[in-house]
């Protein structure tokens, strides 16, 4: 390693619960087999490379708190060559196995469409070289396309074809640099594709050129090679005021109307999940249940205000409740945890950012423990099955196969008669899960 940017801290390793080394894993041990699989195997964690490498904690009201000894002031290339190997020592000392980027994140813009091309592909040749090296691979590559002042009004939802076509021109080296550093899925994030005034905005043409842009670049990742997933990240809002990609729920049914599902599927974030007045595992349940579940941006809201603050993700209930879907759904496949998260503005020691990711990384691999003992010792799933019993009855089986009228259900009532209260539970439930932290 030519240049140490993070000196004096060592490999981060697990030390377990009883440690008091602050800069070691107390519940994430990668090896350790949960489920019949290793925790490294669940999680497939990821360092968001902008919050950790390029977020200086600057906010509306204050410029950054942090200064990196990778920002070399008046040269972006250097400060990009630079990054990386930040990247890839932090990431290596923290024992992550994967990282996320936006392509300007990687490469500066450059003054032309071929100068950033050009930007792009020097660094996915060095990023290249240092995935092989390390072994540490690419979890998504992603376009910002909601930065540069082009795409104020969005970009694939533009009213103006000439950003529409940047914004093509972006996505298509986006997924190439994805391919080249193999990456197993390349993410949406409908940054600014929304709109702030209805009173301007042809909202059915402004979707209508979103599914024709998305598959697009479908066509385009399937015939250059690409074979992961593309992902779509729900948001309700911010920076748009109405976001097209609202939840879930709202991005599945895009997907079908668009012809999109068997490609894409979903990016849930946690923080994005509160902002649609959602909680994270209601996000997650949507979308395992229509089969899209693809990847988790990992982190955390505050919900006392209405914006994105993207916490690291300490709260740990909300991790076993997610913890608990992604176990019954069978996991992530090729997806991952990305934490989308950043330290806070006030956080300015270098050692920070360790803490933070072993926080999160801490947060998940406990909640996993327990949501496995909440699921197969104090078997709290049997909770919620056991209320649809009566439709594994026959007329119950009938009713599901579609094979019952109206009429039939009128008679059935009648034989019935009516029917004893059933207790949902829920308390006794809390409890259990209380008792089980
Ligand atoms: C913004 C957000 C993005 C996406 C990638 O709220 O979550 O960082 O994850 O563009
Ligand atoms: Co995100």
């Amino acid at each position: 390693m030519l240049t140490e940017f993070f000196p004096g801290i060592d490999p981060i390793r697990y030390e377990g619960p009883g440690s008091d080394n602050h800069l070691s894993f107390k519940y994430y041990d990668e090896d350790y087999i949960v489920a019949g699989k290793t925790m490294k195997e669940h999680f497939r964690f990821a360092m968001a490379y902008w919050h950790s490498l390029c977020n200086v904690g600057d906010d509306p009201f204050g410029k950054g708190t942090r200064k990196f000894p990778w920002d070399v002031p008046g040269d972006p290339m250097r400060s990009a060559e630079d990054r990386l190997e930040a990247a890839f020592e932090f990431m290596m000392k923290m024992g992550i196995p994967f990282y996320c980027f936006h392509d300007r994140d990687l490469a500066p813009e450059g003054a032309s469409v071929r100068e950033s091309e050009d930007n792009l592909k020097y660094m996915v040749e060095r990023a290249a070289r240092r995935e092989e090296e390390t072994g540490i691979k690419l979890l998504w590559g992603t376009a910002n396309l909601f930065s540069h002042p082009r795409y104020m009004n969005g970009a694939a939802t533009n009213p103006d074809f000439s950003v529409v076509c940047h914004a093509g021109a972006q996505v298509k080296a986006a997924i190439d640099a994805t391919i080249a550093l193999g990456g197993s899925n390349y993410v949406f994030w409908g940054g600014r594709e929304g709109y702030s005034f209805l009173l301007n905005t042809n909202m059915k043409k402004e979707l209508d050129h979103m599914g024709r842009f998305l598959q697009m670049a479908r066509d385009y990742g399937r015939q250059a090679g690409f074979t992961g997933t593309f992902l779509i990240e729900p948001k309700p809002m911010e920076p748009t005021l109405h976001q097209y990609d609202f939840d879930a729920a709202a991005v599945i049914g895009f997907l079908h109307k668009y012809g999109l599902e068997k490609d894409f599927k979903l990016n849930i974030e946690a923080n994005h999940a509160t902002l649609a007045n959602h909680s994270f595992a209601h996000e997650l349940r949507t979308a395992a249940d229509a089969g899209l579940l693809g990847s988790i941006d990992a982190n955390h809201g505050e919900t006392l205000n209405g914006w994105d603050t993207d916490n690291f993700p300490t709260n740990l209930y909300e991790a076993i409740e997610a913890m608990i879907v992604l176990l019954e759904a069978g996991g992530l496949g090729n997806g991952g945890f990305n934490f989308d998260a950043k330290v806070r503005r006030s956080s300015t020691d270098l050692e920070d950012l360790f803490i933070a990711h072993i926080a999160g990384m801490d947060t998940f691999a406990r909640a996993l423990l327990i949501a496995d003992k909440l699921i197969t010792k104090d078997r709290i799933t049997d909770f919620r099955d056991n209320r649809y019993l009566s439709f594994h009855e026959p007329a119950g089986q009938d009713f599901e196969a579609g094979k019952l009228t109206l009429e039939n259900l009128k008679d059935l009532a009648i034989e019935k008669g009516e029917p004893e209260l059933q207790s949902g539970k829920q308390e006794l439930i809390e409890s259990i899960i209380n008792n089980a932290i």
